[in-house]
């Protein structure tokens, strides 16, 4: 019997990977940047076993279905093959989120897995090839390997895509993404199919590719100068031209609800009064605002007047993986 368990958090992108150039090997079409976050995580306990029959997947206490496992399963399939073992596991996750937030994240959820099976089977992977496996379960998961800022280097083949951690002063700490979560329901348009659909059809995706260096590199300048405005205006600007896309795609698409645009008014209304703050989405509608830790009570305060106070959730910088 081979054992593993590992925690790892998830992170938000503040310039996003949207669009692959590699659909089997993830690689993406554009450098992304992200902040890991404290607040949400998963815990990821993996056993191998020549007793096992095939590979089972427990998710917050639950048996999955044939879908779920497969993914899973595809995962495993590569650790097996990088281990030289043809024995099936036994997955056990369990996801800390807000209850119905809506914010299962394959982020943690495959960073987990990755550093789960690297204990187990003894694989001493570097965090760089860690962070090339969580790759090959889900893209944005290579980032959540390290804590702060973290770029993923698109690469170009299997070796040379992996994320890493930026210099940042640990100014990350001075730092706060408030979620404002205003949906539980699953969404409509994964993000696997939402961004393959956006890169083959949508006629603003060039425009997408044009920016996205140059939001990068803004990005990154307003780290080393510890400049907020300048990154939250970068990020913000970066988000919207991500959802953009979506709009001209065939059939077209959006994660927005109308509580998404709601947040995102509190956000500019907020700015109109002097408090610097900057919203982000993802793939669903909830909404994230970066924050100066000293502005949290104001910003809080005035979503508190428009959402319900379970709706707000605060996070800080979080740390990358921890072996259990
Ligand atoms: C990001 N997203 O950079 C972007 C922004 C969603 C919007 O990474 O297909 O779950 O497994 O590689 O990593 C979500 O995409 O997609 C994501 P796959 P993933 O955070």
């Amino acid at each position: 019997m081979h054992k593993g368990n590992a925690r790892a958090f998830t992170n938000i992108a503040l310039i996003k990977y949207w669009g692959k150039k590699d659909e089997t090997l993830i690689l993406p079409m554009n450098n992304s940047l992200s902040l890991t976050l404290d607040a949400f995580y998963t815990e990821t306990e993996v056993i191998f076993d020549e007793s096992y029959t095939k590979d089972i997947f427990y998710l917050d206490n639950q048996l999955q279905e044939e879908k779920a496992t497969m993914k899973i399963s595809q995962f495993l399939n590569l650790v097996r093959e990088l281990a030289g073992t043809s024995c099936y596991a036994k997955v056990t996750s369990k996801n800390f989120v807000p209850t119905a937030a809506g914010l299962a994240s394959s982020a943690s959820g495959l960073a987990a897995l990755a550093a789960a099976c690297n204990q187990a089977l003894d694989l001493q992977l570097s965090d760089k090839d860690l962070s090339r496996l969580a790759r090959r379960g889900s893209g944005s998961a290579c980032r959540s390997i390290f804590g702060g800022f973290v770029e993923w280097e698109q690469g170009n083949d299997d070796l040379t895509s992996f994320a890493h951690k930026l210099s940042s002063d640990n100014w990350e700490n001075e730092l706060a993404m408030l979620f404002v979560l205003v949906n539980d329901q699953e969404k409509d348009v994964s993000s696997r199919d939402g961004m393959r659909r956006t890169v083959e059809t949508s006629s603003f995706y060039s425009g997408w590719l044009a920016d996205a260096p140059k939001d990068l590199a803004k990005a990154k300048h307003a780290i080393q100068e510890k400049n907020f405005t300048a990154l939250g205006e970068v990020a913000e600007a970066n988000c919207l031209k991500m959802h953009g896309t979506t709009l001209a795609a065939t059939p077209p698409f959006t994660y927005w609800s109308s509580d998404s645009l709601k947040a995102m008014q509190a956000v500019r209304q907020l700015r109109s009064t002097g408090i610097d703050c900057y919203f982000t989405m993802d793939a669903g509608p909830n909404v994230k605002v970066l924050v100066e830790k000293k502005n949290i009570p104001h910003v809080k305060a005035y979503l508190e007047t428009l959402f319900d106070s379970a709706q707000l959730v605060t996070a800080y910088a979080g740390p990358g993986i921890e072996i259990l």
